[in-house]
């Protein structure tokens, strides 16, 4: 412990506080959209994305899509469905994963599909443990995936 420290006015230290914009953001990274093929209505958005102080990823939007929501995927017997969550916890300062086969962001009724090199704007809304809400801008990058795309049965 400094001498400083102590003697440091409080007013003066909370208003140095206040001063500043949210200390810790949360941060996305890897962000990529599967591209589709020509009459394929919907495809998945994954990325990684890291709460410093711990949250919620609540919404998404993007102007390629009609409908966007935060899907999960998970065994049902011995077929994979997925379907829409009301939002997806962020531990605090831990990466969460959205990748193929788990969660992810599911852009619906797309205006085109999505070709390579394209790139796609998603709008995240990350709610934390206060309430209070933060928007994330994600350019993604599109692209091809050699896999067989991934069936919908929503
Ligand atoms: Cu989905």
């Amino acid at each position: 412990m400094t001498a400083y420290r102590l003697i440091a006015p409080l007013a003066c230290t909370l208003a140095v506080w206040n001063s500043l914009p949210a200390l810790a953001q949360t941060t996305v990274k890897d962000a990529w959209v599967r591209g589709t093929v020509a009459e394929q209505k919907a495809t998945g958005a994954f990325f990684s994305i890291t709460s410093p102080q711990g949250g919620k990823l609540v919404s998404a939007a993007s102007p390629v899509a009609g409908v966007v929501q935060i899907h999960e995927m998970k065994m049902e017997g011995s077929t994979m469905r997925m379907g829409a969550v009301a939002g997806l916890d962020l531990p605090a300062g831990k990466a969460v994963e959205l990748k193929p086969g788990g969660y992810h962001v599911m852009l619906m009724d797309l205006k085109a599909p999505m070709a390579t090199g394209q790139t796609v704007e998603l709008t995240l809304v990350v709610e934390g443990k206060d309430g209070k809400k933060e928007t994330l801008l994600v350019k993604a990058p599109v692209r091809a995936l050699g896999a067989a795309a991934v069936e919908h049965k929503h």
